[in-house]
């Protein structure tokens, strides 16, 4: 490469990175670890995001000492000067051996394809966890990251799309690697939120049917329970006893753990 032509990273079919992405990522785990402390009780600015963080972190490990330097250091090697079709499990596992946490038992919320309606329950149920009310998963949730193998900086005019570009890009396989995880980590009874306004309110091929369901433990995990939920005013399209939750229903069977199902609890 001539010393004049401009550095051109390689094109892709989704978004590039999120831009100002090591502001936001250092910004949002200096909040998670630092601002939200169980000892500092802001009761006047009780629905405030601050507050809602402050209970999750007072029922988990203090997170107070987490390095959010080291742990953005340790995200960036995983991705960084790497080809972002070719980025392997392995290489997201210092980070979360730096940022690993427990949820408390009967506390784990799975969700799959109801993010928004997850996320207002664990608000209300402020001891509940999804994935995105811990650490890691707060700090990169709704963000895009990616890297290239001729350079050490982030591509933010694009990044591989999982469905035309690949499968094993930055993004996909941190979320798969961590949706291992907290699914390994859970136990006693655990969650799950569905959407019964799909015509198969479980799948398979989804990170909650592919990925979390066969990382549950059966010596830890007694029963998963599922909601069926479907949207107000719209006739349901799956509900407890259609096809697909008798799937997910077989699948817990093998796997040694109880299964209940509810439609749309209240
Ligand atoms: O293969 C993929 C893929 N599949 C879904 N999505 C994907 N993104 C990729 N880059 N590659 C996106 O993940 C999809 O557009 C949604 O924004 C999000 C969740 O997908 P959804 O609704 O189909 O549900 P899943 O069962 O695949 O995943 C939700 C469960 C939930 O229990 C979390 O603990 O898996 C965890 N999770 C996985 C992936 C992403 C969370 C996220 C997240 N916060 O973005």
């Amino acid at each position: 490469r001539l010393w004049h032509q401009p550095l051109k990273h390689r094109e892709w079919n989704g978004t590039g990175s999120t831009a100002h992405f090591q502001d936001i990522f250092l910004g949002r785990c200096y909040i998670y670890t630092q601002l939200v402390q169980p000892e500092f009780r802001p009761y006047h600015m009780q629905h405030t995001f601050e507050t809602k963080l402050l209970i999750f972190t007072s029922h988990v490990l203090s997170l107070r000492d987490r390095d959010c330097k080291k742990i953005e250091e340790a995200f960036r090697n995983a991705f960084i000067s790497k080809d972002p079709c070719e980025v392997t499990e392995e290489d997201y596992h210092p980070l979360m051996e730096l940022a690993s946490q427990t949820v408390p038992c009967d506390k784990t919320v799975f969700w799959s394809r109801t993010k928004e309606l997850a996320h207002q329950y664990t608000w209300v149920r402020q001891e509940m966890f999804t994935l995105e009310n811990t650490l890691l998963g707060y700090v990169a949730d709704g963000l895009t990251w990616c890297g290239d193998s001729g350079s050490s900086e982030m591509n933010y005019q694009s990044c591989p799309d999982w469905r035309k570009d690949c499968k094993n890009n930055s993004v996909t396989v941190f979320w798969k690697v961590l949706s291992k995880m907290f699914a390994e980590n859970a136990c006693g009874m655990v969650q799950v939120v569905l959407n019964g306004s799909l015509s198969n309110a479980f799948s398979k091929d989804s990170t909650f049917g592919g990925v979390e369901v066969h990382n549950l433990h059966p010596e830890k995990v007694h029963t998963l329970q599922a909601w069926v939920m479907h949207d107000i005013g719209k006739s349901p399209s799956d509900s407890c006893s259609g096809s697909s939750i008798m799937d997910l229903k077989s699948i817990m069977s093998k796997r040694n753990i109880k299964f209940t199902c509810q439609d749309n609890y209240r």
